[in-house]
């Protein structure tokens, strides 16, 4: 018997790609349910070839749900992951509201999927945000090596972290920019066609925006509470696809031809680094993958034991979707959980 699986938020941009990566990596489901709000209640999405047409969350019974992979924000999480756990569904929740829950583990399965282990705590599995996402799989094969000691990174997001609205407004903008329109602003605070916005989530007190808060607190939860980070997060008129540029300081020696090749057979990562015009990963060829792409890796001589890089990858795939997908791998993999008896239909 398969798992019965259920997408909460199956009309976002991470709920879609959820339902297209569950088909595409033929997960292990007898049945699948795409589940949104009530106003999208009988919206058709497409899983796989087939088509699902969404029911209502708040009508739900997941009592023989086995895995219910939620990607519906934070209010949404914060007063339903805890009441579909009690039916004994296991919850792998995309936002970031028990991301720093000292009883929730946040994992990517190629850095700390042993930390899993925990998730009969709450019943609820944390998935990061996808900018540190991908950072942490680049990372974590070099700290192994040479243990990290400081990381700066900057950021250059694309607007689909922004969900739907903020691609609609890339597209609005673009195109009443070429036909000699103003611009309208709804979802941004600044113009993004043409332009960038050095501001992703809301300001916090110390000056940093929260978007820059969770890579460093993040970070320390998946990687090592050791490890000091600070963070530009900057948003960038790019569709899909997040790129970072990562300065990394080591406490031992690792040149950049050793990092090229931990990182050629570090799990989810491909190397592509040509030191020559176009021999480096863009956004645009990122986009639809599931691997972290890594290029641009160079000394920095200004500090003892340096590196530079340049990580791209799928923001709605490694960022969101496909690392939640893994996290309900792991735990199938490692026979953390069975399915359950299914009700008579
Ligand atoms: C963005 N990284 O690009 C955000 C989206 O905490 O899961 C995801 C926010 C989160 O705007």
């Amino acid at each position: 018997m398969g798992y019965k699986v259920a997408v909460v938020g199956a009309t976002g941009n991470v709920g879609r790609e959820m339902l297209g990566i569950l088909a595409e990596r033929s997960f292990p489901a007898d049945e699948v349910v795409a589940l949104a709000s009530r106003r999208s209640m009988g919206v058709e999405v497409s899983y796989g070839d087939k088509t699902l047409k969404c029911k209502a969350l708040e009508h739900f019974d997941f009592s023989d749900t086995d895995i219910c992979l939620m990607s519906a924000g934070g209010t949404v999480s914060k007063e339903w992951s805890p009441k579909i756990a009690a039916q004994g569904a296991v919850v792998i929740d995309n936002s970031s509201a028990w991301r720093y829950d000292s009883d929730v583990p946040l994992i990517v399965p190629e850095v700390n999927a042993d930390a899993v282990k925990d998730f009969r705590k709450r019943g609820i599995i944390a998935n990061p945000n996808c900018s540190t996402a991908q950072l942490v799989v680049a990372l974590k094969p070099l700290h192994d090596k040479a243990k990290i000691t400081r990381v700066v990174v900057a950021t250059y997001q694309s607007v689909s972290g922004a969900g739907k609205d903020g691609m609609d407004e890339l597209d609005r903008q673009t195109k009443s920019i070429y036909t000699l329109q103003e611009p309208e602003m709804k979802k941004f605070p600044k113009r993004i066609a043409f332009n960038l916005i050095p501001h992703i989530d809301v300001f916090m007190e110390d000056g940093y925006t929260k978007e820059e808060w969770k890579m460093v607190a993040e970070t320390k939860k998946i990687l090592d509470p050791k490890i000091k980070l600070t963070a530009t997060c900057v948003r960038v008129p790019v569709f899909v696809s997040h790129s970072e540029a990562v300065n990394v300081e080591f406490e031992n020696p690792i040149s950049p031809d050793e990092a090229m090749e931990i990182l050629r057979r570090a799990p989810g990562c491909i190397v592509i680094d040509k030191r020559e015009p176009g021999g480096y990963i863009t956004p645009i060829e990122a986009t639809g993958e599931d691997a972290t792409y890594i290029s641009r890796i160079r000394e920095d001589a200004t500090v003892e034991n340096g590196l530079s890089m340049w990580v791209v990858s799928d923001n709605l795939r490694k960022g969101a979707a496909l690392n939640a997908i893994q996290i309900a791998e792991v735990l199938i993999n490692r026979k953390l959980i069975e399915p359950r008896a299914r009700k008579a239909a």
